[in-house]
């Protein structure tokens, strides 16, 4: 069971993969402001998430994947993301992380994840974002959040095209202020790693908070702190869908010795000239 600390903050629906028929327009509702998210637990089982995680572990020691592993403040991440300037660069990457996704979840990431959020909508197609000369945008990363390491710090989605050049390569084609964030826990830590989400929405933030130089800083984690929060702790095999740049968030640091958190995930956008959003990171 999802634990929820202070429910009452926003509105989540959390329900099972056998009621996603009853949230068929989840990602309108989100959309309009009507809900805040949906949890789906158990859109794998444990099992699942334990054999990915296993193997997952072992693939970020081998070549090639290796490559696309990174040391971060919070842990790790594994895949590419459009925070990098080089774009051929992020491109290449994104293939190998798509093919080493589709490894992990035997041939099925991507069929998962597009089949999911297809049936949480009744209007739009979801589909892979893709640049000129066909080439594919990822649709998800892996954050690893290591026991004694930071929080992956506060942030808000409206944030990235205004620090990230490479972000024009997608903002030519979706509207980013339709962007939501889904992820799948695939492993738990022992203690913390929940998800904060802050009292404070996008279209209240004081100007003076959006500085480049505290971008994913403790400083902005400290500056959202007089806000009333809620937590949301998810367990392995658990899907999230949030509009993660409408409301500030962080995801605690991870306190327990043992586990690391492990999470697979990426943002959606709704096309800017057919009824689609198409995923990217
Ligand atoms: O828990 C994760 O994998 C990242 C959550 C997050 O910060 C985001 O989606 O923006």
């Amino acid at each position: 069971m999802a634990q929820i600390t202070n429910p009452g903050l926003y509105n989540f629906q959390v329900f099972s993969p056998n009621e996603i028929a009853r949230f068929s327009t989840a990602i309108e509702d989100i959309q309009s402001g009507a809900s805040d998210g949906i949890v789906i637990e158990g859109l794998l089982s444990p099992e699942e998430a334990r054999r990915m995680s296993a193997q997952f572990k072992a693939m970020v020691r081998e070549s090639p994947h290796d490559q696309i592993y990174h040391p971060t403040s919070f842990g790790h991440v594994f895949g590419a993301t459009l925070m990098e300037s080089d774009l051929d660069h992020y491109f290449r990457r994104a293939a190998l992380a798509r093919q080493a996704f589709e490894q992990l979840f035997l041939h099925r990431f991507e069929s998962l994840v597009f089949g999911t959020l297809s049936r949480l909508t009744s209007r739009y197609g979801i589909h892979l974002s893709v640049h000129q000369h066909n080439q594919v945008f990822a649709p998800a990363s892996m954050r690893i959040l290591e026991p004694g390491y930071a929080s992956l710090e506060a942030h808000i989605h409206q944030e990235f095209p205004m620090y990230f050049p490479s972000y024009q390569a997608i903002s030519s084609q979706l509207d980013l202020s339709t962007e939501l964030s889904f992820y799948i826990v695939l492993q738990k830590p022992d203690a913390g790693g929940e998800l904060v989400l802050y009292d404070l929405q996008w279209q209240n933030t004081p100007p003076a908070m959006l500085q480049q130089n505290v971008f994913l800083t403790g400083a902005r984690s400290e500056d959202l702190e007089p806000y009333d929060q809620m937590l949301l702790g998810l367990d392995a095999g658990d899907m999230i869908l949030f509009p993660a740049n409408r409301i500030w968030h962080k995801v605690a640091a991870v306190t327990g010795r043992e586990f690391e958190r492990i999470t697979i995930g990426g943002f959606l956008a709704q096309a800017r000239d057919v009824e689609e959003y198409r995923l990217f990171i």
